[in-house]
C-alpha cells in the first residue's frame, strides 16, 4: 500500500493519475499518525519552501515525518519534497527544514538564465539505485527556481546530479529514503518507469556501486508545445479549432479539428514536451459553469504524463446567483481537474493597466499574485495576444518599438505590439514588452506570446516580438503562431533564445509531425527530448 502525503496546497491529481495508471493503489495521509502506520510514503511537494513547512507544521507532520525518515523507511519526495530534507531555503530564511540532509537549499542565479529553471533536463545518475535501474538517459522534467547543491556534508546523499549555471542535486538517497528534484509523473515514459521501482519497492544495496558519470554538463532542452484551442462549436460540443488570424470560423461555422482529449493523448504519444489547452471562449463564458471544459482537463490528465496548461477565464466572476468567485478559485479549480499551469490572457491586460495606475507595482490582490501566492510562480502563464501597430518613428508613440523588416502599408518602418484582450476582439493601450515585464514583476513565471497577425498563417514566428520580448524578461518564453514548417521552430530558437515554440495547425493537421521538428532541431544541434 502506497501512502501519499498532500497537505492539500497544490495539484498532486497528476501523481495519483500516474499511480493508478501504473495499476498501483493509494491511501492518503489525514492524521499526524498515519504517516509512522505507511508502509511507502510519498510527498510530492508543491509551492514555496516556507509554506510547505508551514503547512506540515500545522498538521502536526513534522515530528511524524521525521521519526520515519530516521527510521530509514521507504520514501520519495518530489520537488519541495526533495528540498524540505534539507536544513532551510534561501526561499524562505529563517524557517528550518526537516534537516535530515545538510545543506541549504539556494535561488539559480538568473542573470544569465531563464528562472524557473523549467523543461526537460538531463541527470547525472552517480551509484547504483533501484529508481533508475531501467534508466536508459532520457531526459525528466523539472520545475523550480531553488535547487539543493552538493558539498563535503552531503556527499554521501547525492544519487544523481544536473546543470543548470552550475551544477545542482537533481536526486538524492540514502537506503529506503530518496527523492527527486524534477516531476517522474510529468516525465512521460521514463518518469513513469522510475514510479513504478519505487512503488515497486525493489530492494536498495547497502551500499551502492560508484557509477562512472558522465563528463559532459547535462542540457535543458528547448521544448516543443503542441496548443488545443477549444471552444464548443454551433451544436454545442466541445471542439478543438483553430483559427486564422484569430477567426475560427470558415463558411461561418466553427472549424472542428478533433476532439480535445484524443488530441491532447495523440500528441502525448508523438512526444509534445508539453500539451496547452486554450478555453478560447473562456473570456465571455464562465469556466466554473463549463464543467465539460473541466472534464475535458480531467480526462486528459489521465492519459497525458507531461505538464498540462489551461487558459481561458481566469478572472473573478460573480455568477447569476450573486455568489462570488476569485481568480484563485477558478484557478483552483483547474488545478484540481489536473492543470499543472494555468494561463492567464485578458485579465493579465487588466492587472498590468492596473498596476501602472499604481506606479507598475502590484497590491497583492491581482489574480497573477495570489494564483502565484499559493501555486508558486512556475505555475502561472501569462498569454499575450499582439497585434503589430505600425508608425513612422518611435516618437510618435510611447510604446516599445521595434524597426521591423516588414513596412507596414503606407511603408512604415517601425511598429509596437499592441496588447489584445477577448481573443483579439479589443486593442489596450499597452504593449506586449511592456505587459511582460510587469507580469514577471508581479510573480508570472512564464510567458505565452502568440501573435494575431501570424496566428494560422504557417509564415513562420514574429521573430521581431519574440526577439523583443525575450530580451526583456528573465522568464522563460513561449513563441507561439505562425509554424509552417520544421525550419520555423529552429529560426526562433537559434535567433531568439526563446525555451519553447508552440504550434497547433501544422499538428492538428498532420502536416509536420512533432518528431520530424525535434530531429531538425537535433541535426541543428539544438537539444531536444527524445521520447
Ligand atoms: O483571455 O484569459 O480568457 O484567455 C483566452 C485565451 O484564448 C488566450 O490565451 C488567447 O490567446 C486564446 N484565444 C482567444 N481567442 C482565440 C482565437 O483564436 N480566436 N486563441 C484564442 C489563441 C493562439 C494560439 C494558437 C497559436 C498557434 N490562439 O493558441 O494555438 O497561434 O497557432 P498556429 O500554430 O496554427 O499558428 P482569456
Amino acid at each position: 500500500m502506497i501512502s501519499l502525503l498532500d497537505y492539500g496546497a497544490g495539484n498532486v491529481r497528476s501523481l495519483r493519475n500516474a499511480i493508478h495508471a501504473l495499476g498501483f493503489s493509494l491511501t492518503e495521509i489525514e492524521r499526524p499518525e498515519d504517516i509512522l502506520k505507511a508502509e511507502r510514503l510519498i510527498f510530492p511537494g508543491v509551492g514555496a519552501f516556507g509554506a510547505a513547512m508551514e503547512r506540515l507544521h500545522r498538521l502536526g507532520y513534522v515530528e511524524p515525518l521525521r521519526e520515519y525518515l530516521a527510521a530509514g523507511r521507504p520514501y520519495l519526495g518530489i520537488c519541495i519534497g526533495l528540498q524540505t530534507l534539507f536544513e532551510g531555503s534561501e526561499e524562505c530564511p529563517g524557517v528550518a527544514g526537516l534537516g535530515l540532509i545538510p545543506g541549504q537549499v539556494r535561488r539559480f542565479d538568473d542573470s544569465e538564465l531563464a528562472v524557473p529553471h523549467m523543461g526537460w533536463n538531463d541527470v547525472r545518475v552517480e551509484r547504483d539505485s533501484p529508481l533508475f535501474a531501467d534508466y536508459a538517459g532520457e531526459k525528466f522534467y523539472f520545475v523550480h527556481s531553488f535547487r539543493a547543491e552538493q558539498s563535503a556534508e552531503n556527499a554521501d546523499w547525492v544519487l544523481a546530479s544536473s546543470d543548470y549555471g552550475s551544477p545542482f542535486v537533481s536526486a538524492v538517497q540514502r537506503g529506503q529514503v530518496g527523492a527527486v528534484q524534477f516531476h517522474p509523473e510529468k516525465s512521460g515514459a521514463a518518469g513513469l518507469r522510475l514510479l513504478r521501482r519505487f512503488l515497486a519497492g525493489d530492494a536498495v544495496p547497502e551500499t551502492p556501486a560508484v557509477r562512472e558519470a558522465a563528463a559532459a554538463p547535462t542540457k535543458l532542452a528547448r521544448r516543443v508545445i503542441a496548443c488545443l484551442d477549444v471552444r464548443a462549436n454551433d451544436a454545442g460540443d466541445l471542439v478543438v479549432t483553430k483559427g486564422d488570424q484569430y477567426d475560427v470560423r470558415e463558411s461561418g461555422a466553427v472549424r472542428n479539428l478533433g476532439k480535445p482529449v484524443e488530441l491532447a493523448a495523440r500528441y502525448y504519444e508523438e512526444g509534445a514536451d508539453e500539451v496547452t489547452f486554450l478555453n478560447i471562449t473562456g473570456f465571455r463564458d464562465f469556466p466554473l459553469a463549463d464543467q465539460p471544459m473541466l472534464e475535458v482537463l480531467e480526462r486528459a490528465s489521465e492519459r497525458v504524463f507531461v505538464p498540462l496548461t489551461i487558459g481561458g477565464g481566469i478572472r473573478a466572476f460573480t455568477d447569476a446567483e450573486g455568489t462570488h468567485y476569485s481568480a484563485l478559485d477558478v484557478a483552483d479549480r483547474y488545478f484540481r481537474a489536473g492543470a499543472d499551469k494555468v494561463s492567464i490572457g485578458s485579465e493579465a491586460v487588466h492587472i498590468v493597466e492596473q498596476a501602472l495606475a499604481l506606479g507598475g507595482e502590484g497590491d497583492g490582490t491581482s489574480a497573477i499574485e495570489q494564483i502565484a501566492e499559493v501555486y508558486g510562480n512556475q505555475a502561472v502563464v501569462v498569454s499575450i495576444d499582439p497585434r503589430r501597430v505600425y508608425v513612422e518613428r518611435p516618437e510618435d508613440t510611447r510604446h516599445h518599438t521595434v524597426e521591423t523588416a516588414e513596412p507596414g502599408p503606407g511603408g512604415e518602418r517601425y511598429c509596437w505590439f499592441q496588447c489584445t484582450v477577448k481573443g483579439g476582439r479589443e486593442g489596450r493601450d499597452i504593449d506586449a514588452v511592456e505587459l511582460a515585464r510587469v507580469c514577471e514583476r508581479l510573480g508570472a513565471g512564464e510567458i505565452l506570446l502568440n501573435s494575431i497577425d501570424r496566428d494560422g498563417t504557417g509564415a513562420g514566428f514574429d521573430l521581431e516580438l519574440v526577439g523583443a520580448v525575450r530580451s526583456a524578461v528573465r522568464i522563460p518564453v513561449i513563441a507561439s503562431s505562425g509554424a509552417g514548417c520544421v525550419e520555423h521552430f529552429a529560426e526562433v530558437f537559434e535567433r531568439t533564445g526563446v525555451e519553447a515554440a508552440l504550434a497547433a495547425g501544422i499538428f492538428h493537421r498532420r502536416e509536420v509531425p512533432i518528431e520530424a521538428v525535434k530531429s531538425y532541431l537535433r541535426e541543428r544541434g539544438i537539444e531536444t527530448r527524445l521520447r
